[in-house]
């Protein structure tokens, strides 16, 4: 910005740049109003002022982190270092954008400044062996930091490891919650029972006639879905004497 112009003699003109305009052209790196001295003008004058360009290096994340070092202005040319910080239960997987080769697995990335840069910093969730992820587990065991072991045990009783609890959606500290069938009722056109489904889940139904072998490998029906959590209930019309078992699976 350029005040003072047209000035009459014994004015003073000062060259003022505010850090974050969209000017590139800003000699300013950090800070905010900084100017050049005030010039006082005595006669006609020509002032030139030499610009230096400057690049606007932005962050962005994907999952559970923040970024330092990002949302300033450097000079062309300059290196500019930024840090991943990861958030607990996460983990930081890599930066990726307007990346420079290699390093970009490393939380503390330096970047030469010789185009304007957009780093996204990417992290995922933490998980224990069987894929529970940790975050989920101290919401429901925050007495506890060995997430590893809370994933196979069976706190509440109820048959299902608290790791299986995860994958159905139900509460792995309630006994009341789980995968389960509810019902079953033998008509004498099919048979049908229920079990208990919960909203963001699919199952899998499977039918096998002795227990002795393998559950045959395609399901009678699968994607089976409920708009609330309640009881799921299937009808197998196409059914024959003698025992049949059946099995719900969550996909
Ligand atoms: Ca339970």
């Amino acid at each position: 910005m350029l005040s003072g112009t047209n000035v009459p003699p014994g004015a003073t003109v000062a060259r003022l740049a505010r850090d974050g305009l969209a000017n590139p052209f800003s000699s300013l790196s950090t800070g905010t109003d900084t100017s050049t001295p005030p010039v006082t003008i005595t006669n006609d004058s020509v002032i030139t002022w030499l610009w230096e360009t400057n690049y606007w290096l932005q962050s962005l994340t994907n999952g559970g982190g923040t970024v330092t070092g990002a949302e300033i202005w450097v000079r062309s040319g300059s290196n500019a270092t930024v840090e991943a910080i990861t958030n607990l239960f996460y983990y930081f997987t890599n930066w990726s954008g307007d990346v420079e080769l290699p390093n970009t697995n490393d939380a503390v990335y330096d970047v030469t400044m010789d185009q304007p840069r957009t780093l996204t910093a990417n992290f995922d969730v933490r998980l224990a062996p069987m894929l529970t992820p940790y975050l989920w587990l101290a919401g429901k065991y925050p007495d506890t930091n060995d997430f590893d072991s809370a994933e196979l045990d069976d706190t509440d009783g109820d048959k299902m490891k608290t790791w299986e609890e995860y994958r159905a959606g139900t509460d792995p500290t309630n006994p009341a919650s789980l995968l389960k069938v509810t019902d079953l009722v033998i008509l004498t056109n099919r048979n049908a029972f229920s079990w208990s489904g919960v909203v963001g889940r699919a199952y899998s139904v499977y039918r096998s006639t002795n227990l002795l072998y393998v559950w045959p490998p395609a399901p009678l029906t699968s994607g089976v879905s409920v708009g609330t959590d309640g009881p799921v209930r299937f009808h197998d019309p196409d059914f024959t004497n003698g025992p049949l078992y059946y099995r719900v699976e969550v996909e």
